[in-house]
């Protein structure tokens, strides 16, 4: 059994499709195992997007995910890490796949509804730096921000 990190961005929290999205979790199996509305700081979003800190898009980015509450949320299932990203879509609105959550609902790569982990290793550092606690051995060697 995997777990994930699974988050409404503002975006998605503005629109309000939280429910929508909890609602094709739940459908599809998958056990809800921790979830809170929040709005987080800057060094907590630069660290949540650490691997993109060189990209030209990662102030606005950072800007963007800190702008109003997100719906942070831990999942649990089957190949759930795999599967999620299936149901999440594509980036690109240009190739995100109707039935999938950006496919019906994004139209924008900047702003795109939601983020689901991308691997084990994410998840587990996603779900320490939003919910604590976790696996915290592992964060220490390639933590690259101050004050978080
Ligand atoms: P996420 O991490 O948010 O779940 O999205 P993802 O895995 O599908 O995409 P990733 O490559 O990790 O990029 C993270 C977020 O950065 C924004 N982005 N902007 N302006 C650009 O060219 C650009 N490229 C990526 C997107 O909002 C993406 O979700
Ligand atoms: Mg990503």
């Amino acid at each position: 059994m995997q777990r994930t990190f699974i988050m409404v961005k503002p975006d998605g929290v503005n629109r309000g499709l939280i429910g929508e999205i909890i609602k094709r979790f739940e459908q599809k199996g998958f056990a809800l195992l921790n979830a809170e509305l929040m709005t987080i700081d800057r060094s907590k979003a630069e660290y949540h997007y650490m691997e993109h800190q060189e990209k030209p898009f990662f102030g606005e980015l950072v800007d963007f995910i800190t702008s109003g509450p997100v719906f942070a949320m831990v999942w649990e299932g089957e190949n759930i890490i795999e599967v999620s990203r299936l149901m999440i879509g594509k980036t690109s609105p240009t190739e995100a796949m109707p039935g999938t959550i950006r496919g019906d609902f994004a139209f924008c790569k900047e702003e795109n509804v939601i983020h689901g982990s991308d691997s084990l290793q994410s998840a587990e550092r996603e779900i320490e730096n939003f919910f604590g606690l976790l696996k915290r051995h592992r964060l220490e060697d390639d933590f690259p921000f101050e004050d978080r």
